[in-house]
């Protein structure tokens, strides 16, 4: 770094770490790719508007098995190695379990040597900074690249032109299309390390430049400096920033744009990679597999189909073929306000070319199919429907777990089930055991090798050999040893960030996710508010002392949920400092959740909460950090939820809750809210006492509106699971008074969860979707 070692601050170790290790990596990179090119191997091309990766030199220097060896060699030159990474950024660029997912299955598929690219934006600002002021939520830009992004290579030579507006001429001629503008997309490459090193990955992110000659010069000639400067601003504009909502009500023609941005530079890659070797192109579906996470790149059909048709001379019905054959779907929600919808006038406005491209592949699907495509419409009340888009043209289309799945199936495209029977599957998604036990959770994985010896890192299913060991008392005991000593980190960290003290003997409950109101962070703390007027109602008893921990943003524009995180640091401020329920009660909300909090949060926890109204969570990957980390689940029928109570045992589990089915049915029930509040004295007191005025005595009428609702709408079910959710969480305090009975259910959990490793989930994508076979 140019700097004298006595002289070096964190920052030049840090830099000087990422260097090196990015050197460590370099051979098997080029390897990597060099392999791919030689040998023809297919690969697949993973398109994700988001990625988030966590911090990444911490887990390259294990997937390297380095990590010893560079901790070793800080302490050599005086310095302490968990003091470098520390510093390092979380780079932000997801909202949540989508993007949280693609980064665990980059990571897999390097592991398992799948040759593979990861495709997304490289935001300069990604995901809000959280704050808190007097509770309430204030977002501040987050800036992760002040201080670079050494770990990985801009390469300027690598650009392609990502075309614009403008107009189409008749559809029958080559180049039918004259864009208005074209901004430059140019790559930024990280390596992606596998288990091991022996295979290295490349996740590419594409900022977008302004084209050399964007800067009007008639305009600027004449006078109009500003105006002729538009195009620029525009395209520095578009990779500024991640959208941080999960619905497109905001910036629509952004959006749009970035996604056209991502998809098309990533589609021209894949091009280009596959003509370095080859040359006929109705090969390319042995090359190369596409998979659009979720419908943002879901313009990957139409664009495929564009390229090949107008700029290599491919037939539109050859094409078409081709890009399903190419292409990939996966689903990630069913919520109807977060599925994708452009409207007719902006496409023709944005992509005039992609959208004749869109009607012509509708009349194809009716040509095809006759009258039973009677109610497929890619195009419906002006507006091009991006879900039943990357359905006509994906080969496979796939859920997240059975349950939403299933619901897929029968809800969201029962007209395109019908159609092609067997092209929707599911694949139930899955977590990196790298990153979620050995990286979080040292002394758990160290047992865990001690115990069963070394591979389970890359061979979950080995987990199961420690059940024997479930009945052992020493055992139990080591491993409640582990649990004490993530808690003990954990209180490390909430003091020295927070100033948070943390009770580490208390039953650690936590819920951290995205506030959304189908995740029930309100079932949650009016369950608190409860306990605490309970406790106070009977302070003799002998209460389990619980500490609650939430963690998770609000989209800036979400009102009702950040209602709910003002009345959660509302509630813990009163709560926290009653010297009535302190040693028995406390609410912690460290702000700023995100990949890094939860590496802290998750080894630490006892309880797991996973409390969504059922039918709408799609899978939940959190519920399977927090199993396999030996914390014990509350939770309804949803998601992966349902899978993981079936691995390991309806005994080790805490079910509550209306199932999906009968959420509908409940919701058909006129009064269902009033009824249930009604039948209910312990949540008539928690909502009397919140709207009194318990929480907020400065206001109120604070969370009158938020009261109000729960009484007369409630769409999320939140009273009709109040009474099961409590009864479910006595359950819990029971068992957790017998502590040999609690650590023999959380290890069994632990040792159970071998399937939900994100290399069981990758292997069945190249199984069953990209069609590559397995590495040798
Ligand atoms: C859409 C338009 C504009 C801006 C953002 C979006 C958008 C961003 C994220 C829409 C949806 C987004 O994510 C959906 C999501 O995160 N789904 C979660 O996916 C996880 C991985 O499969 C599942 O585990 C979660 O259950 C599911 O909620």
């Amino acid at each position: 770094m140019g700097v004298e070692p006595s002289r070096a601050q964190l920052l030049d170790w840090r830099l000087a770490l990422a260097h090196t290790l990015r050197e460590q990596a370099t051979d098997s990179w080029l390897d990597s790719a060099r392999r791919t090119r030689e040998d023809g191997l297919k690969s697949v091309n993973y398109l994700s508007m988001e990625f988030l990766p966590g911090r990444l030199l911490e887990d390259a220097a294990i997937n390297l098995r380095l990590r010893d060896s560079v901790s070793a060699s800080f302490d050599d030159l005086g310095v302490n190695f968990a003091d470098v990474v520390a510093g390092e950024p979380d780079p932000a660029l997801g909202n949540g379990g989508l993007g949280r997912l693609a980064a665990c299955y980059l990571e897999s598929m390097a592991t398992l040597a799948c040759p593979a690219h990861g495709y997304g934006l490289r935001y300069e600002r990604g995901l809000f900074r959280q704050h808190f002021e007097d509770g309430r939520q204030v977002e501040r830009p987050d800036e992760w690249l002040t201080s670079g992004d050494p770990f990985s290579l801009s390469r300027p030579a690598t650009a392609y032109a990502v075309p614009f507006g403008g107009e189409v001429s008749d559809d029958d001629g080559g180049t039918a299309w004259r864009p208005e503008t074209r901004l430059v997309a140019a790559a930024h490459d990280t390596p992606v390390i596998g288990y091991g090193g022996g295979w290295v990955n490349t996740l590419r992110l594409w900022s977008a430049l302004p084209a050399a000659d964007l800067l009007d010069l008639d305009r600027f000639s004449a006078g109009d400096f500003f105006g002729a400067a538009e195009t620029e601003t525009w395209a520095r504009t578009l990779s500024r920033v991640l959208y941080p909502t999960d619905t497109t009500d905001l910036g629509r023609r952004l959006r749009l744009s970035q996604e056209h941005f991502l998809t098309s530079a990533s589609v021209q890659d894949v091009l280009h990679r596959f003509l370095e070797t080859q040359q006929d192109l109705r090969r390319l579906p042995e090359h190369a597999a596409i998979q659009m996470n979720d419908t943002h790149p879901a313009l990957a059909g139409p664009e495929l189909i564009r390229l090949l048709v107008d700029e290599h001379g491919v037939g539109f019905d050859t094409a078409a073929d081709l890009a399903v054959q190419v292409l990939g779907y996966t689903n990630h929600t069913l919520l109807p306000e977060a599925l994708e919808m452009w409207p007719v006038d902006l496409m023709r406005h944005l992509l005039p070319r992609h959208l004749q491209i869109i009607e012509r592949l509708d009349q194809r699907v009716h040509a095809v199919h006759g009258s039973a495509a009677d109610d497929v419409h890619l195009i419906e009340h002006g507006q091009v429907k991006m879900g039943e888009l990357a359905v006509v043209t994906s080969h496979r289309v796939n859920g997240v777990s059975a349950l939403h799945t299933d619901l897929v199936r029968r809800n969201l495209f029962p007209h395109l089930e019908a159609l092609t029977p067997g092209r929707i599957l599911n694949v139930t998604n899955g977590i990196t055991p790298r990153r979620w036990l050995a990286l979080a959770n040292p002394a758990l994985a160290d047992l865990v090798t001690e115990t069963i010896g070394p591979g389970w890192e890359t061979d979950l299913d080995r987990l199961r050999e420690l059940e024997p060991h479930a009945e052992d008392p020493n055992f139990l005991e080591a491993f409640g040893r582990t649990k004490h000593l993530a808690k003990h980190r954990l209180a490390t960290w909430l003091d020295e960030e927070h100033g948070i003290e943390l009770p580490v003997e208390a039953l650690l409950d936590v819920q951290v996710k995205r506030l959304h109101e189908y995740k029930r962070q309100l079932l949650n703390i009016l369950w608190t508010v409860s306990r605490w007027q309970r406790i106070k109602a009977d302070p003799g008893a002998d209460w389990v002392p619980r500490v609650k921990i939430f963690g998770g943003k609000a989209a800036p524009s979400y009102t009702a949920v950040k209602d709910i995180i003002r009345l959660i640091n509302d509630v813990g401020a009163v709560i926290n400092s009653d010297p009535e329920t302190r040693e028995r009660l406390r609410i912690i909300y460290p702000p700023n959740y995100n990949v890094t909090m939860a590496e802290k949060l998750i080894p630490a926890a006892d309880l797991s909460e996973q409390i969504s109204t059922a039918g709408m969570e799609a899978s939940g990957t959190g519920n399977m950090k927090f199993a396999l980390n030996g914390a014990l689940t509350i939770g309804t029928l949803d998601g992966a939820n349902v899978e993981i109570r079936e691995e390991v045992g309806a005994e080790n589990f805490f079910l509550f809750g209306l199932t999906a089915d009968e959420v509908l049915a409940r919701r058909e029930q006129p009064g269902h809210a009033r009824a249930a509040i009604e039948q209910s004295q312990p949540l008539q007191d928690v909502l009397q006492a919140i709207a009194e005025g318990t929480f907020s005595p400065e206001e109120p009428a604070r969370y009158s509106g938020l009261v109000d609702h729960l009484w007369n709408s409630d769409w999320f079910l939140v009273a009709s699971d109040f009474d099961a959710y409590n009864s479910s969480q006595e359950l819990v305090d029971m068992s957790y008074r017998d502590p040999l009975r609690w650590q023999r259910m959380a290890v069994t959990n632990v040792a159970r969860m071998g399937s939900f490793s994100s290399d069981r989930a990758v292997r069945h994508y190249m199984r069953e979707i990209w069609n590559v076979p397995p590495a040798q």
